[in-house]
């Protein structure tokens, strides 16, 4: 079958984000739109040949996309395309499929935790054949393809069938539509002592898992309920909807609220989570608590030789800039690196491939280790149900004798959505001209030791990352950073980040955001977040 050559014109918006293209479902439904940003893949990538995977979090406009991208591939010369049952396959999924069948990369369609339905969003990545997302110089190639695009390659033919288990030729290319979960169920199977978290959960242990309509529902039914016998019911929302069924996929307290609820008081349950619409990211909470993703990486790192791959302990450790400081304090104990990096998964993928860190994470709900290249949601849960398994203690007391031992970094993170994009960077200019005289003054009666726009450089491969957002160090240990965000696809979506520290083990346990007062308004005096934005408060707080 020959393929059709159809002409087209660049978009000039094609600029994959933190996490690849990202925009409103009606933008990639404009003619082209998403065969432009293909056929730049295609253009830019070793992919004639070659074994693909592609997927999608179920949302709007998933099953369309992958019709169109399987013609597209098979036009393009791909030689054989696993597709997760009815175009389902999670992100960290896609990573395992990727690595565990050596395939040259694989398409992930999602928005992750933004809404979707005709009305919400759309997105699309590529990730590399070591099952990450595509470093800078991959998405920098596509991005400069999709600015030159005049035509791209499909098939006219039928839509094919996506929902069964099956196999077949497309133009000439080999289609398997693969079961979703059975890879990745495997490989939780080889992370965790799933005898532990089976006796635990036979024991009494209460807990519920909310797949928020999203893409975990299959992947913690099968795992959860099937493995590991969980009572039936454990897993809520586990239907995923193209729309979320009305929500916002979002594991945090302001999205998840419902859940939250289910944990608080004396009849509360043990333990509860969440994962977001691609299954990359998750929340964990006990009894009246909430354990904040930063806390999360710190405890796990704290603990994994509780992990059977782990025994022996652990090379390092990484985090994001913004995500709290409490992992470097145990890093430092351990005696193991610890790797501070820019936002976005993909700057783990390095360290991972290298063997220099086991475990990452980042304050925006992602965990993760070198199981697979993404963040796993459902990993961070099952490695609390492991820890839990073995320590025979609730969350809370858990967490606070983290917090005794190695002390705690209050954290918080404030968010103004869909601010005039304008408005916020002039926030940004105004503030990154006056770091150069800030260290050294005072500020919320604190010192200010260091103040600058955050640069990295990758130890593996030199490669050079700046402005990834402002920090203003102070010599106590706190810290407030301002990013503007790069997945939001309405206006600026400006990101504060506060943390303090209390190393007294003494000391009253503090609401967070009361601990926090002081750097919250020194904050706002600083960038002057209300003149600028005009807002009196941030939206989402967690
Ligand atoms: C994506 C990246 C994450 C990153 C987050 C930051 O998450 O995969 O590594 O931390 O974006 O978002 P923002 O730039 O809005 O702060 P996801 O879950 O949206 O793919």
């Amino acid at each position: 079958m020959q393929p059709i050559r159809v002409q087209t014109t660049p978009f000039d918006d094609q600029k994959p984000g933190t996490s690849g293209l990202r925009k409103q479902v009606r933008v990639f439904q404009q003619p082209h739109y998403l065969e432009n940003f293909v056929q730049s893949i295609f253009d830019t990538q070793a992919l004639a040949g070659a074994t693909l995977v592609l997927g999608g979090d179920g949302r709007y406009h998933n099953r369309q996309a992958i019709q169109t991208i399987l013609r597209m591939a098979a036009a393009n010369g791909v030689a054989r395309c696993l597709v997760g049952q009815g175009g389902i396959l999670s992100t960290p999924a896609t990573s395992c499929v990727i690595r565990r069948r050596r395939t040259a990369g694989g398409i992930i369609l999602s928005a992750s935790h933004n809404p979707g339905g005709p009305d919400g969003d759309f997105g699309i990545k590529f990730n590399t054949a070591n099952g990450g997302p595509a470093p800078e110089g991959v998405t920098g190639a596509i991005y400069a393809r999709s600015r030159e695009i005049d035509h791209y390659l499909t098939l006219d033919t039928p839509d094919v069938e996506l929902d069964r288990i099956h196999q077949f030729t497309l133009g000439g290319m080999r289609v398997e539509i693969i079961d979703p979960v059975a890879d990745y169920a495997e490989l939780m199977a080889a992370q965790f002592d799933f005898e532990a978290i089976r006796a635990l959960l036979a024991g009494g242990f209460r807990m519920a898992f909310d797949a928020m309509h999203a893409v975990t529902g299959p992947y913690a039914r099968r795992i959860l309920e099937q493995q590991l016998g969980a009572p039936e019911g454990t897993v809520r929302n586990g239907e995923p909807l193209e729309d979320f069924g009305g929500g916002h996929p979002d594991p945090n307290l302001a999205h998840a609220a419902e859940l939250v609820a289910l944990t608080r008081g004396p009849e509360g349950l043990d333990f509860a989570a969440a994962s977001d619409g691609d299954g990359d990211r998750n929340m964990i909470l006990g009894r009246d608590i909430f354990v904040t993703p930063s806390d999360s990486l710190a405890i796990l790192a704290a603990n994994a030789t509780v992990f059977p791959p782990w025994r022996e302990g652990i090379p390092g450790v990484a985090r994001s800039m913004p995500t709290s400081q409490a992992v470097d304090r145990v890093a430092a104990r351990l005696g193991i690196a610890c790797y501070e990096t820019p936002t976005g998964w993909k700057f783990f993928g390095n360290l991972l491939d290298a063997g220099r860190i086991a475990f990452c994470g980042e304050e925006s709900f992602g965990t993760g280790s070198s199981h697979v290249r993404e963040k796993d949601g459902l990993w961070a849960v099952l490695a609390w149900l492991n820890l839990l398994a073995v320590r025979r203690q609730p969350v809370r007391e858990l967490v606070r004798a983290h917090w005794a031992e190695y002390g705690r970094n209050y954290y918080s993170r404030h968010d103004y959505e869909a601010v005039d994009k304008a408005a916020a960077e002039a926030l940004m200019a105004d503030l990154r001209a006056r770091l150069p005289d800030l260290a050294g003054t005072r500020l919320a009666g604190r010192v200010i030791r260091l103040a600058d726009d955050f640069s990295y450089t990758d130890p593996i491969d030199g490669s050079v990352a700046e402005r990834q957002g402002i920090r203003i160090l102070f010599e106590d240990g706190a810290r407030i950073v301002f990013r503007l965000s790069g997945t939001g696809t309405v206006g600026a979506t400006l990101r504060l980040y506060l943390e303090s520290l209390e190393t007294d083990p003494t000391a009253q346990c503090q609401d967070p955001q009361q601990a926090l007062a002081e750097l919250i308004a020194a904050a706002d005096e600083l960038a002057g977040i209300r003149r600028h934005t005009g807002r009196e408060r941030p939206d989402v707080i967690t």
